[in-house]
């Protein structure tokens, strides 16, 4: 499974914007069925430096595409509409849209930095940004809260045998967020508290279900609408405020690279999605070159639209994440292609997760790995790199 990218914000920030300029590609149709039967999810990608060159190889991928030795590797992309104040207590799409939430890995807060929207997506002039973001934290916050005092109300109504473990409930109560007993348990005593909730105040809970939050919904900042000069002095403000110095921060203008798609799609530029430039290889009238001329502009001062970037942020250096090519060290050809995969693996995979990933029988089966790069043997416990190439050796194949 692809990692799932989140799209969150009130309304009118540039979400659909931004989700149709990141899944508008031109690949072949995707192979994951769910682009047929969501329109709001589809398919993006992140970019990774492609390994064959370095073994004077031209890769034929699987999935995704390779443009000049990078690599697009797809990801899914979910645009999570519905986010209204109050949210969590069931007004606008509410539980849907909390259950959409919950199915993604890591959340792209796309907020509107010209400050020209209102808290509920209204037009206004001079909004505060800062706003939107406390907005967006203190609403999942609540929701966790909620799901936390479930769980303690659970964990006290129950006999309490000499085996009671509050993280065991809460793990329990939390699973739909994706943390387990153990982490419950790190978390609790990193925040000082006892494992006895008896033993909290509504202070203590509120931290303990914010930090959760934190952990399990981890978040990037799309800085929407940096084409304009109010969202570029917001930027300054914002990004030089302490308060705020938790979150990492995007430059970014939807916008542009939607219309450097359209451009590209109909010819008129040669634009590879990422890029802080392209050229105009088309027609054009002087209305869109002076168009085009302001988003080169753009792309130049910011190294790219951010659309990309922001992508990126997400799955690299929020979830630290890495890629992994497997390879074979007598060549990387099989029958079937040359560097067909390269696959997205959480930070701290092991050359045995990296096995267990592609298949299970070639886990079970697991000897040892080879680091086609060195030809060195590497241990089922190795920790891989980003980038690594690693030929899996296995007493078993995967079964058909
Ligand atoms: N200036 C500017 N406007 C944008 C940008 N992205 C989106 N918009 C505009 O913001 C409005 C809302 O965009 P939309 O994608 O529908 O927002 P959503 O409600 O969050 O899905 C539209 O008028 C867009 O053209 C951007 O990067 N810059
Ligand atoms: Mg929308």
């Amino acid at each position: 499974m692809s990692y799932r990218i989140g799209l969150v914000g009130k309304p009118s920030v540039g979400k659909s914007t931004f989700f149709n300029a990141a899944t508008m590609n031109d690949v072949p149709e995707g192979a994951y069925p769910f682009t047929t039967i969501d329109p709001s999810v589809g398919e993006a990608y992140v970019r990774v430096d492609c390994a064959a060159p370095e073994f004077d190889e031209t890769c034929t991928p699987s999935v995704g595409v390779c443009e000049d030795g990078t690599r697009f590797v797809p990801v899914q992309l979910v645009d999570v509409a519905g986010l209204v104040p109050g949210a969590h207590e069931g007004r606008g799409l509410g539980n849907q849209f909390l259950s959409d939430l919950n199915e993604t890995d890591v959340l792209v807060h796309v907020v509107d930095f010209s400050g020209k929207t209102d808290i509920e997506g209204e037009a206004t002039e001079g909004h505060d940004p800062r706003e939107d973001i406390d907005f967006l934290e203190e609403e999942l916050d609540q929701w966790y809260l909620d799901v936390l005092g479930k769980g303690i109300d659970k964990y006290e109504t129950k006999y309490h045998g000499a085996e009671a473990a509050i993280e065991e409930d809460l793990a329990e109560q939390m699973s739909a967020f994706g943390i387990g007993e153990d982490e419950m348990k790190q978390v609790i005593l990193a925040q000082g508290l006892d494992l006895d909730p008896e033993t909290w105040d509504d202070e203590d809970r509120e931290e303990l279900a914010r930090e959760i939050r934190k952990r399990t919904k981890p978040m990037v900042v799309a800085a929407n609408k940096m084409d304009t000069p109010e969202a570029q002095e917001n930027w300054e403000t914002i990004t030089s405020d302490p308060d705020y110095d938790h979150l990492s921060f995007v430059p970014a203008s939807a916008h542009a690279e939607k219309a450097l798609k359209n451009a590209a799609e109909a010819g008129v530029v040669d634009y590879t999605a990422g890029d802080d430039a392209f050229d105009i290889v088309g027609d054009v009238s002087d209305e869109q070159e002076a168009g085009l001329r302001q988003i080169e502009e753009f792309v130049e001062n910011y190294g790219g639209t951010g659309v990309q970037q922001a992508l990126e942020e997400a799955v690299f250096d929020v979830l630290d994440c890495i890629a992994v090519f497997p390879g074979s060290a007598n060549g990387s050809k099989d029958e079937k292609g040359v560097f067909r995969d390269c696959f997205i693996l959480p930070e701290g995979s092991t050359t045995e997760d990296f096995a267990f990933h592609i298949h299970s029988d070639i886990g079970e089966g697991l000897l040892h790995g080879t680091d086609c790069r060195s030809n060195r043997q590497v241990s089922k416990d190795h920790e891989l790199s980003h980038r690594d190439v690693i030929e899996l050796i296995s007493t078993k194949q995967a079964a058909p």
